[in-house]
């Protein structure tokens, strides 16, 4: 008698182990709990400016679980916590910025907060003014093709950064020369208090895509599985020569923009609360109850990521200041001598 062929479980329909799930999970849980802490040392008045990445995880995870650590460039946004753990960063990296310390790999305590860089990891220094870091992106992707080097670039930005120019020049120009490069935006309804109906007049950002003869294409963002098998798709059109795709993540910030806004001006606390019944953290949790992980282990991991954050403040803030005298060092030339 013939066996009846198991159904696939979706992970591995995408290539995916059990085990890329959980460690996926893993990190989603410590982009949470870094950005709670973050919130707190900013009201206890210990860091002067932080923003987070509550609600973005599984759009952050998932798609930079398709870098290939050391050899694609990642250019990422302010809001990626998610995509500097995925590669390799830790939540000490992440408390050295906050507390602008000279060991903060980013700048050396110089930038504002979250302006992930980091040359081991392939990850590109942007600047605050936002969608800049578009028209870098295309132009690593430009030097892959010119160079006949192997490297795929995977570039962030929120809904709001598709509307400064840069965006449209990057777009049109990865699209001509079939770059690359892929697009990945974080689209969580708002830019600061703008709603993202005051933002384009077409429904979804994926829509911009056409226009330069691209694909576009839309992951949920609540759904971590979901948000790798689009970015993955794109990334793999890419390795295979054939160019750019933007790919919209449609998700929602939990938090205030920043620490320094107050949110209750611009929504409404049921828009919130329904945002949050679709978790992106509780969904993969279920998904991986359903794969019959232990409910122990995810607790395990809960405590354990505590413990390494608490531990990873205290290192961090008993790291050392920059030096006064250091301060134009990377603004102006140093002298020779
Ligand atoms: C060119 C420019 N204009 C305005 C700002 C101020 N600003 C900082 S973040 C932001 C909102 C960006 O929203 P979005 O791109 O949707 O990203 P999100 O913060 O929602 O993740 C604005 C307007 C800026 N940094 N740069
Ligand atoms: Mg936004």
């Amino acid at each position: 008698m013939k066996m009846a062929a198991r159904t696939k479980a979706r992970h591995e329909s995408l290539g995916l182990s059990l085990e890329d799930v959980v460690q996926m999970y893993r990190v989603m849980l410590q982009t949470r709990m870094i950005g709670e802490r973050m919130m707190q040392l900013n009201r206890m008045g210990k860091a002067m400016f932080v923003g987070v990445a509550d609600g973005h995880e599984a759009a952050e995870v998932g798609s930079a679980w398709c870098i290939r650590k050391g050899v694609d460039w990642c250019v990422p946004y302010y809001r990626d916590v998610g995509v500097a753990l995925v590669l390799g960063q830790t939540a000490k990296d992440q408390f050295l910025g906050v507390f602008a310390k000279a060991t903060d790999p980013n700048s050396g305590g110089r930038q504002i907060v979250n302006q992930f860089s980091d040359v081991k990891a392939k990850m590109l220094s942007g600047s605050v003014h936002i969608a800049t870091q578009f028209p870098h992106a295309v132009g690593l992707a430009l030097a892959a093709k010119i160079r006949k080097q192997d490297h795929i670039v995977v570039t962030y930005g929120g809904e709001g950064a598709t509307s400064p120019g840069d965006f449209h020049e990057a777009m049109n120009f990865a699209a001509v020369h079939e770059l690359p490069v892929v697009f990945v935006i974080e689209n969580n309804q708002y830019a600061i208090s703008t709603p993202v109906k005051l933002q384009m007049a077409v429904a979804n950002v994926a829509d911009r895509a056409a226009a330069y003869g691209m694909p576009g294409v839309i992951a949920d963002g609540t759904d971590v599985l979901d948000v790798y098998e689009k970015t993955k798709q794109a990334c793999d059109r890419a390795r295979g020569g054939d160019g750019p795709t933007l790919v919209e993540v449609k998700c929602y910030r939990y938090r205030p923009h920043s620490s320094d806004d107050d949110d209750s001006r611009y929504r409404s606390k049921d828009e919130l609360q329904a945002w949050l019944q679709k978790d992106p953290i509780d969904k993969a949790a279920a998904y991986l109850l359903q794969q019959a992980v232990a409910a122990s282990r995810l607790e395990d991991m809960r405590q354990e990521i505590a413990a390494d954050i608490e531990a990873a403040i205290t290192a961090a803030e008993n790291d050392p200041d920059p030096d006064p005298a250091t301060l134009t060092r990377y603004v102006y030339g140093e002298d020779a001598e």
